[in-house]
């Protein structure tokens, strides 16, 4: 089975609580995601804006820029089958009080705090995940780890 790669971010409101940090490395493996690259790291708001560009001119842009640039992050690489797809299932909708009335038992449904507060970033298509690995770990190369290592998935 063909592995995949996917961007995973715990969120400043997260890394901040050491037993939520801790609770969700260990769901990363748990859920079998292979820890490919992790960091922890401070965005200048520069960063925020371009990261968030997309969502330039959104009610909740300036919320989210100052937040996601208000104290440390973690983020990783992970590599699974449907890595994509499977972090955002574990993750949840984006909106704390949908994810704990649609999906009870998601990371944003069990630690979110706001709509913003979130807990968890998670690349939401190939394109995506691309951009956003090579935003997080620029001298991190997607072809060269795929053909290192996916041979030796393989079964
Ligand atoms: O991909 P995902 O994080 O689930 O949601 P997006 O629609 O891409 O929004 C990115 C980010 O923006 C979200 O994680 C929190 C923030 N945000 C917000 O603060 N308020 C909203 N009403 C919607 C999104
Ligand atoms: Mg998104």
């Amino acid at each position: 089975k063909a592995l995949q790669l996917t961007l995973a971010v715990i969120k400043p409101d997260a890394v901040a609580h050491p037993l939520i940090l801790e609770a969700l490395h260990q769901k990363i493996l748990k859920n079998k995601f292979i820890i490919v690259r992790s960091k922890d790291l401070i965005w200048r708001r520069q960063d925020s804006e371009r990261f968030y560009a997309e969502h330039k001119g959104r009610f909740f842009y300036q919320r989210l820029v100052e937040f996601m640039s208000s104290g440390p992050m973690r983020a990783y690489i992970l590599a699974r089958e449907n890595a994509i797809s499977q972090w955002r299932e574990l993750m949840g909708p984006t909106k704390v009080f949908r994810a704990r009335y649609i999906a009870p038992g998601t990371i944003r449904a069990l630690y979110g705090l706001t709509d913003t507060r979130n807990t968890t970033h998670g690349s939401d298509s190939v394109e995506s995940a691309q951009r956003e690995i090579a935003f997080f770990f620029p001298e991190f190369s997607v072809e060269e780890w795929m053909e290192q290592t996916e041979p030796s998935f393989r079964k």
